[in-house]
This record gives C-alpha cells, sequence and structure tokens, in this order.
C-alpha cells in the first residue's frame, strides 16, 4: 500500500482570514506535502526492508542512519504534516479549559506556554518544527527538532501540536517575520481543541 497525502479538513480558502492564504496551503498541502509523499513512496518501491511498515515504522527504523537520511527526511515531514494540518483550524486559538488547566500547571501560565514556543520556533535556525508534547513523566512541555525530525524519532513525548517553521510554510504571508507567524499561529490558528483531545487520549 502506498502513503497517501491525506485531504485538508478544511477547504484551503479557510484560514485566510486567520493569516493563512489559500496560495500558502495550495502550495504547501498540494506541492510541498505531495512531493514527501511521492518521494517516499519512491524508496519504499525500491527497498524490501521499508515494505509493508507503518509510517511509525518506518520513522524509526531510519532515524540516526547516514545511509537512510534520505528516507528518514521524507517519511519525518509525511509524518510531520498530517499531524499539521490537524493543528491547524478556522477557529483556532481559543485554549479549551481543561487543556488550559494543565498549561498553567506545567509552565505556570499561557503566557509563559506561548513565550517557551515562540522562543523554541524562532531560535530553530534553519528548517525544522516546533511542537508541545506531553513528555513521558506526564509534564507538557516545548521542544524542537530540525529539517524533518520529530518527536517521535527523538523520543521526546506525544506531539499535542506541531509549528511548521520551513520558510515554505510563512514566507507569502509573512515574508521573512517568523515571530509573526509564530504569534499568529498560537494566538489565531493553533488548533488546541486538537491538542486537548491528544491530552485526554494520552
Ligand atoms: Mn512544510
Amino acid at each position: 500500500m502506498a502513503f497517501e497525502l491525506p485531504p485538508l479538513p478544511y477547504p484551503p480558502n479557510a484560514l485566510a482570514a486567520r493569516g493563512m492564504c489559500q496560495q500558502t496551503l495550495e502550495l504547501h498541502h498540494g506541492k510541498h506535502h505531495q512531493a514527501y509523499v511521492t518521494a517516499l513512496n519512491g524508496f519504499v518501491e525500491k527497498n524490501e526492508a521499508l515494505q509493508n511498515k507503518s509510517l511509525d515504522e518506518i520513522v524509526t527504523l531510519s532515524r540516526g542512519k547516514p545511509d537512510m537520511a534520505p528516507v528518514f527526511n521524507n517519511a519525518g515531514q509525511h509524518w510531520n504534516h498530517i499531524l499539521f494540518w490537524q493543528n491547524l483550524s478556522p477557529s483556532g486559538g481559543a485554549i479549551p479549559g481543561s487543556l488550559e488547566g494543565k498549561i498553567v500547571e506545567d509552565f505556570g501560565s499561557v503566557d509563559a506556554f506561548k513565550d517557551a514556543f515562540k522562543t523554541a520556533a524562532t531560535t530553530q535556525f534553519g528548517s525544522g518544527w516546533a511542537w508541545l508534547v506531553l513528555g513521558s513523566d506526564g509534564k507538557l512541555k516545548v521542544t524542537k527538532t530540525p529539517n524533518g525530525s520529530n518527536p517521535l524519532a527523538e523520543d521526546a513525548g506525544r506531539p499535542l501540536l506541531g509549528l511548521d517553521v520551513w520558510e515554505h510554510s510563512y514566507y507569502l504571508d509573512f515574508q521573512n517575520r517568523r515571530p509573526d507567524y509564530v504569534t499568529n499561529f498560537l494566538d489565531k490558528l493553533a488548533n488546541y481543541e486538537f491538542a486537548d483531545a491528544q491530552l485526554k487520549a494520552a
């Protein structure tokens, strides 16, 4: 079974009023994410060791292996983007009470969480991702990963929310202003309902 590009969970113009235009979403989903899926399928076709494996299995079996870096990069990016589309919402930005309580418990305040997330997202040099994860100790944490890596590959906990900070995710809307893109995500786009559901399922 070949891997497939999942459909966006909202129309491509659904986030335009909240700082992510239709062209960004169409290029990011239809071109960038599709390219990772196509490349991954190409590797699977040529390598028997990757066949009949789940995406999670391919990410973990290829991590840390220089000769498998292209497989890891594309599998990781497919994994990351599947999550990312669900981390955006046309009604984003509102934090459900149960998640807010946990954020206050572990970060001190919502503002402290947002500051930590902004720091992670803006100090990830070059391409990568910022994450809100539930650590194995049961505490929420903010982390960042380079390029196509992710919390699964780094055993960094269960991701509740991930933000793509590759330039392709924000350049049309914010040009070089990554900090504005991150703030806009946290205040207007982040699907905290999804994060809350992930937390409850953990
Ligand atoms: Mn991307």
